[in-house]
């Protein structure tokens, strides 16, 4: 059909959106709202790759399709372009990574506009805008008046490579050692002065809070693991010989009678202190060897025990046994107190060290299947971690394991030797980079004197934390001065060189004209040194020069879209009235835990200060499935098989893309990109096309006014039934199926009345925009196009009941059932019988070497 010329359709409708801002949100139109949220991308050098439109298609369908339905939409689209990969480009180019960010933003631009995205373009964020990172800077002094921001000396990951420090997340286990995730350079840990964001004070209501969203099951189990709470009891042991005491967590203070010896993280601070002389070098040793290897290294269950005596003995409180201390990497300094009261009988790591070093079993917990031989000293041949009554425990024998814990605890906490406690997995956010590309710091280091004449000034009243936040550099006290509201935003300088120095400082340290500043106490203004001939009456002071990690951004963005131009507030308390917090978020999966998590901490932070009304951001979320490549493997470069959306569109089409990604599987799927496959719904688009246009361009015959059959109108209302509820509940692939079913029956009737047309062009132009509102003009529909027509409606009175129940059968076992009008056609009932998901199941990667349909009754798919 030479009349469909989609790259000219496409532009046209493209420009005909943009110029009329179809798709623009108005602030207080009276209609419903609905706010779809994507995951803004990072515009990297190198353009969009397939996982983009996924997402991104599924949202703009449903945005289309909750706009007819008579929603105002506000689907915005912004830059998180903060980040590694541009700074590192500025650094081998020398370019300023602004102006790169600004190239590849456009670039990313012009290539969401080909797939024929359409967003609010009015509501633009990027994280790099000094109006946008004002506000960032902004939500940070509120932590830092809180107490929620805090600097400490961490020995933290630094990749020499990248030359800057970098959050455990970011750092991969390897055969060969630690590394780098971006990279794959080596990584070593280091100490340096780093900001710290307090957001385990919020771990309790992080934790709450995910009863109250709904989100994948899979998604709420990561966070809420990440969060790790825990209950158990601290338990204090006296050391032989020493007046220091140990104290230990344990979420199982029944086995207390069990604990048979100690173990200490190799950073214990009373590790060095209770070493015996004769342990001391081989301590020494197995502690410089465990600095460099990751928590999680050191905690994987099926790794090798190792672990060395320290000389020095415990006393078991309960029964005033002297049982060894011993120092082993399995125990981690960073969670609970860094020490542990070992029970081989009931704890794995601890069966596994007990085994290695032949140390003392002793069982307390016992359930009908041990023998008598084994609760008296028998040799148990695994750990026993199930339930069952305490044995061999004195006051606890015959208690049940809660029981016992009630009463040990209790017990231990009349004597002064134990608490109840609970403890959370969830560690402090590291929140400073030695990186450029990234926000400012809005704060400056006085000396102490100097912070005592800043906080009696004017302009500092009520903006200090209650505890000065302090540091030691170059062997000082240095104190943490906020800049006022009116400094904001603190912006770049610009500079020659975004290179880190080799020691960790960031690029910012070597920009004296940037570092050196002077505050007036009074007016709060802070001026570069340079600047100023005379600073008596002023006080001097050091900008910090870390930079904010590119989390910080992303945080919050979601609420700016509702305000973005706001320069008063964060966000008017009328608009977020008006559009709420998004009506769904879709994005991957692999932000289960950081990005996700927080978000809803400065969320969560924002509501408890009064910013924002709701406790929650995202309370409802989707993650759409990864595609893969052809060969079933993730796409990457190195693997050959990225699959470009440029290529797709030049070669097929927007509409083409758009479809094929929706028609691939079920959206939240992890599923094969197939470039045959697309051929399919460019032959239905195709097929629509003719249908409807005649071979010189102008409306088909078969196109007439004459009123519509019973039979056509049935199968336009099951469809108009069956899309909608489809793409309410993001079933793309299901609603493409019975659109392909519909198109079909009318071509099978031959003819079609107009708006019959017009209504199947309106179901389907969510997913192919273009070809749709083309075809919806040359019919002569509304002005506007097919945009702004309301959404049909099913008229269930022309759903006629004849339908017949057929089994479907795949190699002659039963997968699932189909009820369908009694007249619907042979090939129809196979589509749809193959479109089941439990036959997908089966069929997927597999041929259908026969198809049997046994009228009225049954389909059997034979594959191989
Ligand atoms: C004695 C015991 C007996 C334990 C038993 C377990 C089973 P979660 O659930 O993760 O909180 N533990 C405590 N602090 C540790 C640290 N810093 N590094 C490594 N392990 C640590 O697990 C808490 C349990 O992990 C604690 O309870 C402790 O071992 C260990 F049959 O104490 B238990």
């Amino acid at each position: 059909c030479d009349s469909y010329d989609f790259s000219l359709i496409e532009r046209h409708w493209q420009d005909f959106w943009a110029d009329n801002k179809t798709f623009y949100a108005e602030d207080f139109a009276d209609k419903p709202t609905w706010y779809v949220l994507d995951m803004f991308p990072y515009p990297s050098g190198a353009g969009l790759h397939i996982g983009h439109p996924e997402g991104y298609t599924a949202t703009d369908a449903l945005k289309r399709f909750k706009k007819a339905q008579g929603h105002n939409v506000l689907h915005p689209m912004g830059w998180d372009a903060f980040g590694l990969p541009t700074e590192q480009y500025a650094i081998k180019t020398g370019e300023q990574p602004a102006v790169v960010t600004k190239r590849n933003i456009a670039r990313f631009k012009e290539q969401l506009r080909a797939i024929g995205l359409t967003y609010d373009w009015d509501r633009e964020v990027n994280t790099t805008d000094p109006h946008y990172f004002r506000w960032t800077q902004w939500i940070f002094l509120k932590l830092f008046k809180k107490g929620l921001a805090y600097v400490d000396e961490k020995p933290v990951w630094f990749c020499p490579e990248l030359g800057t420090v970098l959050a455990n997340e970011e750092v991969l286990n390897t055969p060969e050692g630690p590394r780098s995730e971006r990279g794959s350079f080596p990584v070593e840990r280091r100490p340096l002065r780093q900001w710290v964001l307090r957001i385990t004070a919020y771990a309790d209501k992080l934790l709450d809070g995910l009863k109250d969203v709904n989100w994948p099951d899979s998604t709420k189990r990561l966070q809420s693991n990440w969060i790790g709470r825990s209950e158990g009891a601290e338990v204090t042991f006296s050391l032989d010989g020493f007046d220091d005491t140990l104290t230990v967590f344990t979420t199982r203070p029944d086995t207390l009678f069990g604990a048979t010896y100690m173990v200490v993280a190799p950073e214990h601070p009373l590790l060095s202190k209770i070493t015996a002389d004769d342990k001391r070098e081989a301590v020494e040793s197995y502690v410089r060897k465990a600095a460099n290897k990751s928590d999680l290294e050191r905690a994987e269950l099926s790794k090798e025990k190792t672990g060395v005596f320290t000389g020095c003995h415990a006393i078991n409180p309960v029964n005033g046994e002297k049982i060894p201390v011993w120092v082993a990497d399995y125990v981690l300094m960073s969670y609970g107190t860094g020490a542990i009261m070992a029970v081989p009988a009931h704890d794995e790591r601890d069966f596994a060290f007990a085994k290695e070093f032949g140390l003392k079993i002793v069982q307390v917990i016992s359930d009908e299947t041990h023998t008598e031989a084994q609760r008296h000293g028998g040799e148990l041949t695994e750990a026993y971690t199930g339930d069952g009554k305490l044995i061999n425990s004195g006051l606890l024998d015959g208690l049940d394991v809660t029981a016992a814990k009630k009463k040990i605890t209790d017990k231990l906490a009349s004597e002064n030797r134990g608490k109840a406690t609970v403890n959370f997995k969830l560690r402090d956010w590291l929140f400073s980079r030695q990186r450029y590309w990234g926000e400012p710091f809005p704060i400056v280091w006085v000396s102490e004197a100097d912070y005592a004449t800043v906080a009696s000034g004017a302009a500092f009243a009520g903006l200090l934390p209650e505890e000065p936040v302090t540091c030691t550099m170059d062997g000082k006290k240095w104190f943490a001065v906020p800049l006022p509201e009116s400094a904001l935003p603190l912006t770049l300088p610009e500079t020659e060189s975004y290179q880190p120095s080799p020691d960790g400082q960031s690029p910012l340290a070597n920009i004296p004209e940037w570092l050196e500043v002077a505050i007036d106490p009074a007016t709060g203004n802070v001026t570069a040194r340079k600047e100023l001939s005379d600073t008596s009456g002023l006080v001097e002071g050091l900008r910090e020069t870390n930079t904010m990690p590119q989390w910080a951004g992303s945080c919050w963005y979601y609420l700016r879209y509702i305000d973005p131009k706001n320069a008063e507030a964060l966000i008017d308390p009328k608009k977020e009235d008006y559009w709420g917090m998004p009506d769904l978020y879709v994005g991957g999966a692999e932000h289960a835990v950081l990005h996700l998590l927080y978000a809803r901490f400065w969320h969560r932070f924002l509501y408890d200060e009064g910013v924002l009304k709701t406790p929650e951001p995202f309370t409802e979320l989707f993650h759409q499935g990864i595609i893969l490549g052809e060969d079933g493997e993730k796409m990457s470069k190195s693997r050959g098989n990225v699959v470009n959306p440029d290529d797709i569109i030049a070669q097929y089409g927007a509409d083409s893309l758009r479809l094929y990604l929706m028609f691939l599987g079920p959206l939240e799927a992890m599923k094969p990109w197939n470039t045959q496959g697309i051929e399919g719904v460019v032959r239905f688009l195709r097929k629509l096309w003719r249908e409807v246009i005649a071979e010189d361009g102008s409306v088909a015959a078969r196109v007439d006014d004459t009123p519509e059959s019973p039979e056509t109108l049935r199968v336009l209302h099951e469809t108009i039934k069956k899309v909608t509820a489809d793409y309410t509940a993001l079933g793309f692939n299901t609603a493409i199926s019975q659109l392909m079913i519909c198109l079909n029956a009318i071509s099978k009737a031959g003819r079609m009345n107009r708006e019959t047309a017009k209504t199947f062009i309106q179901l389907l132009a969510p997913l192919a925009p273009h070809l749709c509102e083309e075809l919806w003009e040359r019919l002569g529909g509304a002005a506007g196009g097919v945009s702004a027509a309301p959404w049909p409606v099913c008229d269930e009175s022309l759903l006629v009941n004849d339908t017949v129940k057929i089994i479907v059968q795949v190699n002659g076992k039963l997968r699932g059932e189909l009820e369908v009008s009694k007249d619907l056609a042979k090939e129809d009932i196979l589509a749809q019988a193959k479109g089941l998901e439990r036959v997908l199941a089966q069929t997927e990667g597999k041929t259908v070497v026969k198809e049997i349909y046994v009228p009225g009754k049954i389909v059997n798919l034979v594959v191989k």
